[in-house]
C-alpha cells in the first residue's frame, strides 16, 4: 500500500524566517507540496518510533495538503501522528503539544500572517523536539535535499476523518485526532489568575478580541467568552475560513483597520486585541490608543510579578535587534538577563532552554514566554488582562505610567514591498559597504556612534548568524534595514526606525522620527533605487 512515485526537484523549496512561504498556487504544483515533505523526512533520516504533531491555521489548500502529509508520514515509517480537530491548530497550541506529550517534532500549515486563498499564500512550519522551529543549520540541509528529491513515498488510502476525535490507524501509524482547543486552555489557566479576569468582566469590563477569520477564533470564544465570562459576541470574525473571509490576517494598524477603526471610534471597548492567521501575534489596543510591540514587551516584562506563573521571579528578556531598546531598561531595572538576537523566533529558543530568559518579543506583533517555545498571541493578550484586573488600570493609564518611569522609546516600522529582489540585494550590499564610511558622521544633527550590520553569536550553540543593518546614533536613536524573510514573491524592506526620550512623552510618533526617516531613506538612497517615496506600510 506504500507507493514511491518519481518527482523532479523544485529549486525555491528554501525556508525563510518562519518555515516555508510560498503563493499557494506555487505550493499546488505537482509534486511541490510532496517533495518539501519528502526533504525532511530525508532529511530527519530514520522515522520509526517517532511522533509528530500536526495541524494549521484553516487556509485553502490545507484540507488537501494535511491528507498528503498524514499519508506521506505513514509511509515513512512515522509512528503516530497527534492532529487538531479538522486539522486546526494554532501555532502556539501545537507548541504546547509536542512540549507536553514530548514528541519528535510538529508541523502547522501556516503563511501565518500572509493572506490566504487560491490567489494568496500557503506555508508550513518545522519545529522539532524542542517545540520551536528549526533552526538554520537543519532547515540549509532540507532545501540541499530538495534540490536533489527523485522520488517520494506515500501510502495508497483514502482520506482520514479528521472531524472524529480519538484514534485512527493507517498502516502501522497511529493518528490521534484531538480537541484543538482544550490543552491550550488548561495551558492559560494554569499560567493566568483566571479568577480576577473573571471578575473584571462580571464588573462590566468590555472586550473586543478579532480573530481575523483565522485560527484563533475558537480558542478565543472559549477562552474570553465561555470561560472568562466576556460578553457573547465580544470576539469577532470568529470562524476561520479558507481564504480569511478576504481579510490580511496581520493584526497590526494598516490590516486590521476594522477593530483599529472601532477603537477609537466613540463606541470604543475598554480592550482590544487581533491575533494573525496562526494565532502567533498580538496586537493590543485601549480605547483611543495603541500600544507598539515594542512597548508591550516593555510593559508585560516590568509586571511579571503580578502573574502567577511567572511572580517568583523570570530568568530574563530577549527581544529581536529591529525591537525597540524599551524593555532593556526595563530588564536594567530589574537586573535581570538581556539578550538581543536575529529577527526570527527560532533564535530565542536556546535561550530559554538554557534559563536564560523567560520573556521574549519582536516588533512584528510577536510577544511570549517560555511556556512554549513559540509566540503566543492569546497569551499577550491575557497577560494584559491580568495586568488590567491587577491594578485596575486601564491601557493607556498602564502604558503612560510605563514612560513616567522608564522614558519612551518612540518607534515605527516602514516597509517598501514589492521591491524586484535583485534591486533588493543590491540596496543592502551597497548599503553594508557604505557603513564604515558612516562611523562618526553627524547627519542633520544626529552624530553617528556606530554603523555596522548585526551579528549574533548564539551563547548556547556558538553559531553566528548576520541578520540586518544598523546605525546607531550618539542619543540611542536607531535606523535598522533589514528584507524581509517572510513573503512569497519579490522583496520587502523594512526601516526601522527608534528614538529614546526621557521626558518628551507625549509626541506624536512620526513627528519624533521624521527627521530619522529622512535620514534613513537618504543613507540607502531608498527612493532612488526603488522608485518609491513612501513605505507601503507603515506600523
Ligand atoms: C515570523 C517569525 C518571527 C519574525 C517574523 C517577521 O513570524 O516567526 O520571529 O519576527 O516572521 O519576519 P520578516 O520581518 O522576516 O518578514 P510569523 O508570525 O510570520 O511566523
Amino acid at each position: 500500500m506504500i507507493k514511491t512515485i518519481a518527482t523532479q526537484p523544485y529549486s525555491d523549496q528554501k525556508m525563510g524566517t518562519g518555515g516555508l512561504r510560498k503563493k499557494t498556487k506555487v505550493v499546488m504544483q505537482p509534486n511541490y507540496f510532496e517533495n518539501f515533505m519528502q526533504s525532511i523526512f530525508n532529511t530527519i533520516g530514520d522515522s520509526s518510533g517517532k511522533t509528530f504533531v500536526v495541524g494549521g491555521d484553516g487556509r485553502f489548500y490545507n484540507a488537501i495538503a494535511i491528507q498528503k502529509l498524514i499519508k506521506m508520514a505513514a509511509a515513512n515509517g512515522v509512528a503516530k501522528l497527534i492532529v487538531g480537530q479538522n486539522g486546526l491548530l494554532s501555532t502556539p497550541a501545537s507548541s504546547n503539544i509536542l512540549l507536553k506529550n514530548k514528541t519528535d517534532g510538529g508541523f502547522v500549515l501556516s503563511a501565518s500572517h500572509n493572506p490566504g486563498g487560491g490567489n494568496g499564500d500557503f506555508g508550513i512550519k518545522y519545529a522539532n523536539e524542542t517545540g520551536g522551529q528549526i533552526p538554520t543549520s537543519i532547515s540549509d540541509k532540507i532545501f540541499e535535499t530538495s534540490k536533489q528529491i527523485s522520488e517520494y513515498k506515500i501510502f495508497d488510502a483514502p482520506d482520514i476523518d479528521l472531524s472524529r476525535l480519538g484514534t485512527q490507524k493507517l498502516g502501522d501509524m497511529e493518528i490521534e485526532v484531538i480537541d484543538s482547543v482544550k490543552d491550550y486552555v488548561e495551558m492559560m489557566e494554569r499560567i493566568f489568575d483566571f479568577s480576577a479576569i473573571k471578575k473584571l468582566f462580571a464588573n462590566g469590563f468590555s472586550m473586543r478580541f478579532d480573530a481575523m477569520n483565522a485560527v484563533t477564533g475558537p480558542y478565543a470564544i472559549r477562552i474570553f467568552e465561555e470561560v472568562l465570562g466576556a460578553t457573547k459576541g465580544s470576539v469577532v470574525h470568529a470562524i476561520p475560513l479558507p481564504d480569511f473571509g478576504g481579510l490580511h490576517p496581520d493584526p497590526n494598524l494598516v490590516y486590521a483597520k476594522e477593530l483599529v477603526d472601532f477603537m477609537f471610534s466613540e463606541h470604543a471597548a475598554d480592550f482590544a486585541a487581533a491575533n494573525d492567521g496562526d494565532g502567533d501575534r498580538n496586537m493590543i489596543l485601549g480605547k483611543k490608543f495603541f500600544v507598539t510591540p515594542s512597548d508591550s514587551l516593555a510593559i508585560l516584562t516590568d509586571n511579571f510579578k503580578l502573574i502567577p506563573a511567572y511572580k517568583n521571579g523570570i530568568f530574563g528578556v530577549g527581544k529581536s535587534a529591529a525591537t525597540s531598546s524599551a524593555v532593556s531598561r526595563v530588564a536594567q531595572a530589574h537586573n535581570i538577563g538581556y539578550y538581543e538576537v536575529p529577527t526570527g523566533w527560532k533564535y530565542f529558543v536556546n535561550l530559554m532552554d538554557s534559563n536564560r530568559i523567560t520573556f521574549c518579543g519582536e516588533e512584528s506583533f510577536g510577544t511570549g514566554s517560555s511556556h512554549i517555545r513559540e509566540k503566543d498571541g492569546i497569551w499577550a493578550v491575557l497577560f494584559w488582562l491580568n495586568i488590567i484586573a491587577a491594578t485596575g488600570k486601564s491601557v493607556e493609564e498602564i502604558t503612560r505610567e510605563h514612560w513616567q518611569k522608564y522614558g519612551r522609546s518612540y518607534y515605527m516600522r516602514f516597509d517598501f514591498e514589492g521591491i524586484t529582489t535583485d534591486i533588493a540585494d543590491k540596496l543592502m550590499a551597497d548599503l553594508e559597504n557604505k557603513l564604515p564610511l558612516l562611523n562618526g558622521k553627524e547627519i542633520n544633527g544626529f552624530k553617528i556612534a556606530n554603523a555596522a550590520p548585526f551579528v549574533y553569536n548564539d551563547p548556547v550553540d556558538h553559531s553566528t548568524t548576520k541578520n540586518g543593518l544598523i546605525i546607531t546614533f550618539e542619543d540611542g536613536s536607531r535606523i535598522v534595514y533589514r528584507l524581509s524573510g517572510t513573503g512569497s514573491s519579490g522583496a520587502t524592506i523594512r526601516v526601522y526606525l527608534e528614538r529614546y526620550s526621557k521626558d518628551n512623552l507625549n509626541a506624536e510618533p512620526l513627528a519624533m522620527l521624521t527627521e530619522l526617516l529622512r535620514i534613513a531613506l537618504d543613507v540607502a538612497e531608498i527612493p532612488e533605487r526603488t522608485g518609491k517615496h513612501q513605505a507601503d506600510v507603515v506600523t
